[in-house]
């Protein structure tokens, strides 16, 4: 897969040299191609940035660079890459999204800093190219640079080879099937005390079967309080008996529709 990101801060994209994305580049899985936006800048103090028509704070990015920028890195390759610009306007980054990604064979990140890009630069290669406009959660940050870390490196893991078979994302969280999406449980590993604090004993008892009903359990209890969300969505059909007993000690039921939902609870005459 190709990569190519515009930015006005290429160092901060230095963490694409280093883990798990550095190695797929040095292996050849990955070929990242960072451009610094004001070599398309012309003036004399290569301005990429205006005042806003129509008043308020901040100031917009300016259209021409990033049409200069485009089109050099669009003509430096073959075909037409998938332009990823993150906003917070823009559509939410799951993991469903981030296989979607990883799945072309070339991408170009366009991050901005201030108060976002001109928007006729989105609408002329909207005509062009396929043009994801993406946010990466409900909080405002001072540039589309760090949403690019974490994109990248959410598609990367996904490429066939830069994984590990140790590593291997058959279980991750929001892997997209007929399954419950649930948050993973506890992890424990060596010594067996720690600070006078054991582990829990089904874990060595050696017994399959049981060790993966009390992940799933932990699984539940966890997701119900961290991300209730994930399981008001799942279709009913994906919870078995046992998943719909421990929902039910959670304080969990299935509604008029099927779904569940937290059961009131009784109140005392
Ligand atoms: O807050 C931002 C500013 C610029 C570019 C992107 C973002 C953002 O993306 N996801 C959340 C916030």
């Amino acid at each position: 897969m190709r990569l190519d990101v515009v930015t006005i801060f290429p160092e901060y994209l230095e963490p694409l040299n280093v883990s798990l994305v550095g190695k797929a580049r040095a292996r050849g899985q990955l070929d990242v191609r960072i451009h610094d936006l004001r070599d398309w800048a012309h003036d004399k103090h290569n301005t990429v940035d205006d005042t806003p028509y129509g008043g308020g704070p901040g100031m917009v990015m300016k259209p021409e660079p990033w049409g200069e920028a485009l089109d050099s890195v669009i003509a430096s390759g073959e075909g037409r890459p998938t332009l990823v610009v993150p906003t917070p306007s823009g559509k939410p980054f799951t993991q469903q999204l981030a296989v979607e990604l990883s799945e072309k064979p070339w991408l170009v990140f366009t991050p901005a800093r201030y108060e976002g890009i001109d928007r006729r630069v989105i609408e002329e290669y909207g005509d062009r190219l396929d043009v994801r406009e993406v946010s990466i959660g409900d909080y405002v940050l001072a540039g589309g640079e760090a949403p690019v870390l974490v994109m990248v490196e959410a598609i990367a893991r996904l490429l066939p080879g830069v994984l590990g078979n140790a590593e291997s994302h058959r279980d991750d969280s929001f892997a997209p099937g007929a399954m419950a999406d649930l948050l993973e449980g506890p992890v424990y590993t060596k010594p067996p005390e720690w600070r006078g604090r054991g582990i829990p004993d089904v874990l060595v008892s050696g017994h399959h079967g049981k060790i993966a009903r009390w992940r799933r359990d932990e699984a539940f209890r966890r997701t119900v309080v961290n991300r209730p969300d994930l399981i008001e969505r799942t279709d009913p059909a994906a919870f078995d008996k046992k998943d719909r007993e421990m929902l039910s000690i959670l304080g969990w039921g299935p509604g008029p529709d099927g779904r569940f939902g937290r059961v009131a609870p009784d109140v005392e005459e």
